[in-house]
C-alpha cells in the first residue's frame, strides 16, 4: 500500500494510516480515498489490529477534496460518479478510528475528521467547511455531523460564513476531544488509540455501534438530503466561478444563477 497516496503500517494492535500528498494539503483524489477505504477495511478485516489511527502530517490533515478533481463536473457526472460513498465506507468500519489533526481540516478533510469516532488536535488544527466559498455545499455528512457536534449557531456561522475553529475552540464547542502541541499531538493520539486497543475488541464494536446509534435516523435521512444538495449545486453558473477564482487566486464573483 505505501507508495501511492497513503502510508500504512501497524504499531503493535494499531493500525496506523498516514495521508500523503503533502503539495497539495492532502487534498482528498479519488485515488487516495479509495486506498484509504481498502487500507481501513484490511484492518478491519485483520484480527491483531484493535484500534485504528489516521493522520496526516503536521501542515493538514486535509484540505478538503481534490478542487482540481471536479473541474469539468456536471451535477449528472458527481451524481453518477458518487464520490462521497468513499466517506461513506470508512463510517462503516466497525473498529474505533482515532483521527489526530494538526494544521488544516478543511471541507472534505473536516468530514473525514469528524466520520472517526475521536479527534485529537493539535495546538495548530484548524477546522472548517468552507464549500461555500467555492459555491458548493458539504456532501460526506459535514452539514449533519458538524451541527450534531457544536450545535446549530455555531454550525451556520462555519457553513454559511466559513468561519473556521482554531483547536482550542473546537475543544470548547466538543469537536474534539483533546488538544497536545504540534510535537506531542501524534504521541497523544497514538497514546489514546492503544488505551482503546487493550480493550476487549467486542465489546469496542458494540459500544462504537451503540454511540453511534444515538444520531441516526436523524443522520442517515440529513446526509442523503445534503449529497442530493451537493449534486445539485453543481447545476449552478455560481459554483463553477468559484472553482475558477480558486485556482486564478482572485475572489470569486457570484451571480446567484
Ligand atoms: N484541492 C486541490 N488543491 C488544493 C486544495 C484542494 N482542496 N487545497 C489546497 N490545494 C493546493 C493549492 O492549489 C496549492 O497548490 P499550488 O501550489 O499548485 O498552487 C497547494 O495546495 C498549497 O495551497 P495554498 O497555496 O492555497 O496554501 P495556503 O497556505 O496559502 O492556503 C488553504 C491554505 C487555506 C488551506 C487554501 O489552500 C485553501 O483554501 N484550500 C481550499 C480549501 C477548501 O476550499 N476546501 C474545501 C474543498 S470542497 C470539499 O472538500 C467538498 C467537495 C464539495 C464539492 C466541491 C465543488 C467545487
Amino acid at each position: 500500500m505505501n507508495g501511492g497516496e497513503i502510508l500504512v503500517c501497524a504499531e503493535g494492535a494499531v493500525g496506523r494510516v498516514q495521508l500523503n500528498r503533502p503539495t497539495v494539503l492532502n487534498a482528498l483524489n479519488s485515488q487516495l480515498m479509495a486506498e484509504l477505504v481498502r487500507a481501513m477495511e484490511a484492518f478491519q478485516a485483520d484480527p491483531e489490529i484493535r484500534c485504528i489511527l489516521l493522520h496526516g502530517d503536521e501542515k493538514a490533515f486535509a484540505a478538503g477534496a481534490d478542487l482540481k478533481e471536479f473541474a469539468d463536473t456536471t451535477a449528472i457526472g458527481i451524481y453518477l460518479k458518487d464520490f462521497t460513498d468513499l466517506w461513506d465506507a470508512v463510517y462503516r468500519i466497525r473498529k474505533p478510528v482515532v483521527a489526530a489533526v494538526s494544521g488544516w481540516a478543511l471541507g472534505g478533510g473536516c468530514e473525514l475528521a469528524m466520520i472517526c469516532d475521536i479527534i485529537v488536535a493539535s495546538e495548530t488544527a484548524r477546522f472548517g467547511l468552507p464549500e461555500i466559498n467555492v459555491a458548493a455545499i458539504p456532501g460526506a455528512g459535514g452539514t449533519q455531523r458538524l451541527t450534531m457536534a457544536v450545535g446549530k449557531s455555531l454550525a451556520m456561522e462555519m457553513i454559511l460564513a466559513g468561519r473556521r475553529l482554531t483547536a482550542q475552540e473546537a475543544l470548547a464547542a466538543g469537536l474534539v476531544s483533546r488538544v497536545a502541541p504540534v510535537e506531542m499531538y501524534l504521541e497523544e493520539a497514538m497514546k489514546v488509540a492503544q488505551q482503546i486497543a487493550a480493550k476487549s475488541p467486542v465489546a469496542l464494536q458494540m459500544a462504537k455501534e451503540a454511540v453511534l446509534q444515538s444520531f441516526e435516523p436523524a443522520l442517515s435521512n440529513g446526509t442523503r438530503l445534503e449529497r442530493h444538495l451537493m449534486h445539485l449545486s453543481f447545476a449552478s453558473e455560481d459554483r463553477k466561478e468559484g472553482q475558477r477564482a480558486f485556482f486564478e487566486k482572485r475572489p470569486p464573483l457570484f451571480k446567484g444563477r
